[in-house]
């Protein structure tokens, strides 16, 4: 079965292709219709089946027919024909720094470079230093970002794109009557940013009938093993689920085994011993006398701590503090008001300000940022002094009416030498000043570090874009000084981004937490580039709450006049 991810894959490089052979109007369409595929949080067989494929940003009858034909048959004409002229990994190499299309075909035009294991050898054998327009310097990069691609490339799923999908599993299953009740656990409870697999636990007076159903379900493509208590099953998403049912008195004991992580169960397993009590997923147990079971709280204050929240149960400390009732009281999901990082089309979004600012306001959001890229980012579209100007007449326009408020933003590049992108005049217009580090970060260490601080410390800037500028799966972050870094932020009053995107999920939380230890506030972003991916704004939630952050470190539960106030 094709993943959504797949089949953005194969347009995304029929996009590539085309742009090589210099064609003018259908790469933006294929790309368009890639980025849409990729984001969406429902399986794209299901949309197919619903005759809803037109209904996609960037899908016109061409692409409609080619994605029909890939879903069908696993194969689809035009891609294979394009690849039968470039016979490279487009796919691969593009997840690796510095390979986009254009480079990876002047490398398979002079070397025969078609995959990664061609590119090792290259490599190896120093080859790539010959090729016109590359030389050693850029045989070394291109060395060190295949290694660090090798490093964090994962068969895991990002959250972001696995959890609607799996809810909707889980409502499925209450709906059929045949569950009297049905959980998440695993990394998905706790809101991990990427998942391993999916874990369901149930309670059923028909388990057989159950298991039953929900092996048949549409998003089942292969049964892995089934009985009555545990099914395993393959997920058209591309991951696998189990599915537990179990007796109701153990239910919440297993809701904390199956939650997990591993060490927090360990850690919580030893404390019942030295209690010389017994903790599995059955119960809490004094010999043969049950202590708890039927629900989660209860263990964790028989073992003689207060309850800990999902997100926190990775052993960084969340235990001990538990059992000295020492525990944060974590930022609510329905405490965060604002999104203060979004795209407009202005820039690189898909949709008009107007669309953005309906759709953020449905969702129950009382503002939002629009933080178009500045001119430094031309890839992104980026606004001028000019154009920046009349964005934001347009904005205090759009304020005049009742309703949403829409902050006057940018994300602004922080160019090579540390200095900002735009004039200060136009600065002083914005009420929300994101600084983001996007171009030249082939620097060392200090250089790049003392980049960014001079940019926190220029008192222009209300935060740190996606701070380490991971991309999950794809590229590392950047190797910044983070006590440097913070120190600053906190000198400087200047925040850091939570960015929620999924691929980004930047800051990752253990840096959250460090940050915390600075005193520093946080700004989180969904990052939106269209108006299906304002729901990322939760996931940088998610973060913050992983991170251990509580309502005052989080800049987005304050009011849209309070925000107003950190201008500038
Ligand atoms: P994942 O799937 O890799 O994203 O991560 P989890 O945490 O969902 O791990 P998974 O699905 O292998 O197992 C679910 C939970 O079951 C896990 O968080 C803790 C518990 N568990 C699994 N194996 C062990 C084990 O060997 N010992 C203990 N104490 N707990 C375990
Ligand atoms: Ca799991
Ligand atoms: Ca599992």
């Amino acid at each position: 079965m094709v993943s959504n991810k797949d089949l953005a894959e194969k347009l995304d490089t029929i996009a590539d292709i085309l742009e090589l052979e210099g064609v003018k109007w259908e790469p933006r369409a294929y790309r368009t219709a890639a980025l849409t595929i990729s984001s969406l949080s429902e399986d794209i067989n299901k949309i197919y089946k619903e005759g809803k494929l037109l209904e996609l940003d960037g899908v016109g009858k061409s692409i409609a027919n080619s994605i029909k034909e890939y879903l069908e048959s696993g194969k689809m004409s035009k891609y294979e024909e394009l690849k039968k002229k470039y016979p490279i990994d487009f796919e691969t190499f593009r997840k690796i720094r510095g390979l986009g299309p254009k480079r990876a075909y002047s490398l398979y035009k002079a070397l025969g470079i078609k995959d990664i294991g061609d590119l090792k050898k290259a490599l190896d054998k120093g080859k790539i230093r010959n090729v016109e327009g590359f030389g050693e310097k850029s045989e070394d990069e291109i060395r060190k970002n295949l290694q660090s691609f090798m490093t964090v490339k994962s068969d895991r799923l990002l959250l972001g794109y696995t959890v609607d999908y799996a809810n909707s599993i889980i409502e499925k299953l209450r709906k059929s009557g045949l569950f009297e009740k049905v959980e998440l656990a695993g990394s998905m409870r706790r809101m991990k940013e990427t998942i391993g697999d999916m874990d369901i636990l149930a309670i059923s007076r028909k388990p057989e009938v159950g298991m039953d159903f929900f092996s048949k379900m549409d998003e089942v493509t292969d049964i892995v093993v089934k009985g009555p208590t545990k099914t395993t099953v393959e997920l058209s998403i591309g991951t696998t689920c189990d599915i537990r049912i179990l007796p109701k008195e153990s239910f919440g004991a297993a809701m904390q085994y199956f939650t997990g992580n591993k060490n927090h169960n360990v850690k919580l397993r030893k404390i019942a011993i030295s209690k010389g009590l017994k903790l599995n997923e059955y119960g809490l147990f004094k010999g043969k006398i049950t202590v708890a079971g039927k629900n989660e709280e209860e263990i964790y204050n028989k073992l003689g701590m207060e309850f800990i929240p999902p997100e926190l149960r990775e052993n960084t400390g969340e235990i001990e503090a538990a059992q000295k009732n020492k525990l944060p009281k974590l930022v609510g999901y329905a405490e965060i008001i604002g999104d203060l990082h979004a795209h407009t089309k202005d820039s690189d979004g898909i949709n008009s300000l107007e669309e953005m600012a309906e759709a953020a306001s449905k969702k129950g959001l009382k503002y939002i940022a629009f933080t178009n890229h500045s001119k430094g980012l031309p890839v992104a579209n980026g606004l001028d002094d000019k154009r920046f100007s009349e964005l934001n007449k347009k904005i205090e326009k759009f304020n005049e009416k009742e309703g949403i408020k829409v902050l006057k933003g940018v994300e602004l590049e922080i160019l090579k030498d540390g200095s900002l992108d735009l004039k200060d005049e136009t600065l002083k217009q914005f009420d929300f000043v994101i600084g983001a580090l996007h171009q030249n970060l082939k620097m060392d260490s200090k250089d790049l570090t003392n980049r960014l601080i001079k940019a926190i410390n220029s008192g222009k800037i209300n935060t740190v874009a996606h701070p380490t500028d991971r991309i999950i799966g794809q590229r590392e972050g950047l190797k910044l000084d983070f006590d440097k870094v913070m120190e600053a932020c906190s000198n400087n009053n200047v925040l850091l981004e939570i960015d929620g995107y999924p691929e980004r999920s930047d800051l990752p939380f253990d840096l959250v937490k460090k940050a915390k230890d600075y005193a520093i506030r946080f700004s989180l972003g969904s990052d939106s580039h269209r108006l299906e991916h304002l729901r990322f704004l939760n996931f940088a939630c998610a973060i913050a709450r992983r991170g251990w952050l509580e309502k005052k470190d989080v800049i987005n539960t304050l009011g849209y006049n309070e925000v107003l106030k950190l201008k500038r």
